[in-house]
């Protein structure tokens, strides 16, 4: 039996790699919660097991989950528990990278500074780096979380904790493959709990999606319908950009147009007219093999964000602007006349100047930065500032 070991236990690691990984057969995995006793405290209560309520489809009863840790309370279990692990994987979302406006590591942030003073570890680069340095047999660690090579990206902030740690670590023995992960997966609400009764059911779509770069140090599950590529750059990028991209562009505008989810957003004409040029911009400066796929892509996107069933909240996609804002929406800025895409960045940053001025706490990492900048005095500065919180300045000066 091969174990894997997840960060990060929120409802999309629970549609996807476990699912995934329950149609494979032959695995088990061991959960880590980073903060909060809730996941577990829920899932501990009804055996680890929960059903997934697929939409269209039923409800799948996912039993793979053996226990699931929870990172402050013991952290030292955790580290015992990566040792037993095939493949350690992760979805943190982006703030779980602590990393800077570089791309890399943000050694001064205080969780990270914690784990370096020797305390926890508490983050998932601590756990990481501390965990590789003991390491003997070969590993896979696996980023499924929305980020631009997401494996490379993960490896360097290990890479750049242990070196300011002064950590050594066998890197031949371990490999970080980037990867595309999609399913859309929504808050779970009190109806559809009473309706399945189970506290800790999930809903998701039907589709799903996951490419991996080959990569893996050691064994991996049978994935069904997992592709595994030489280079997931042109399926990640036509994904963060035009999915992504258009949910984020759905979110702030629909949100400032009052509406509360995806499918009413999508039926708005002015915001679906955003949306599918946003989509056909973003898919003008795909890799040339990629750009043959948009059309039928941005039509399947399309049906997917008109699905009323999945009631997908659009604060939630809204949360963590700052972190989302950048790779869903940047590139495609910079490569050239891109209009639509220049509206949906106007929407985040009206978003966040309405939201303030309103009294609204952002639901964001940066909270604090953007509020100050939101209140700046002249409307130019406070967009100039809050442009500045989601490090677009480069790309938006360039
Ligand atoms: C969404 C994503 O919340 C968000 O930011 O855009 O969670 C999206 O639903 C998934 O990436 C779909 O795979």
């Amino acid at each position: 039996m091969g174990r894997i070991v997840h960060f990060g236990l929120g409802n999309f690691a629970r549609a996807h790699l476990l699912d995934y990984t329950a149609d494979a057969g032959g695995w088990d995995v061991v959960g880590v919660s980073l903060r909060s006793d809730k996941i577990r405290d829920g899932l501990r209560a009804q055996g680890f097991a929960y059903g997934l309520a697929v939409q269209g489809v039923g409800l799948k009863h996912i039993d793979i989950l053996r226990e699931v840790l929870v990172a402050p309370e013991d952290p030292s279990a955790v580290l015992a528990a990566m040792t037993r692990a095939d493949i350690i994987s992760a979805s943190v979302t982006e703030k779980g990278y602590h990393l800077g406006a570089d791309g890399l590591l943000d050694l001064s942030n205080s969780s990270i500074q914690a784990d370096l003073s020797g305390t926890g570890p508490n983050t998932l680069i601590g756990f990481l780096a501390i965990h590789l340095s003991t390491r003997q047999t070969p590993l896979t660690v696996m980023s499924c979380d929305n980020r631009v090579e997401n494996g490379s990206v993960l490896k360097a902030a290990v890479q750049s904790f242990a070196e300011s740690a002064q950590i050594a670590i066998n890197w031949a023995l371990v490999s970080f493959p980037n990867a595309m992960v999609d399913r859309i997966t929504p808050a779970t609400t009190d109806e559809l709990r009473t309706k399945h009764s189970d506290p800790m059911v999930v809903p998701t779509e039907a589709f799903r999606e996951w490419v991996i770069e080959d990569n893996f140090k050691g064994p991996r599950p049978n994935w069904p319908d997992v592709q595994i590529v030489s280079d997931v750059a042109p399926h990640e990028l036509r994904k963060l950009r035009m999915l992504n991209g258009a949910h984020s562009a759905l979110a702030y505008a629909g949100l400032l147009h009052g509406h509360k989810f995806v499918h009413q957003a999508i039926a708005d004409p002015d915001l679906r007219k955003l949306a599918v040029q946003l989509m056909s911009e973003a898919g003008a400066i795909l890799p040339k093999n990629e750009r043959v796929l948009v059309p039928a892509y941005s039509q399947a996107l399309i049906e997917r964000f008109e699905n009323p069933e999945l009631a997908h909240r659009l604060d939630q996609i809204a949360m963590d602007g700052s972190q989302k804002v950048p790779y869903r929406f940047a590139q495609t800025l910079r490569a050239g006349s891109a209009p639509s895409v220049a509206t949906a960045l106007d929407a985040w940053l009206e978003f966040c100047i309405c939201e303030t001025q309103a009294g609204r706490r952002l639901n964001d990492t940066r909270v604090d930065d953007i509020v100050q900048a939101a209140r700046t005095s002249s409307p130019k500065t406070a967009i100039l500032a809050l442009i500045n919180c989601a490090d677009l300045v480069q790309f938006i000066s360039e």
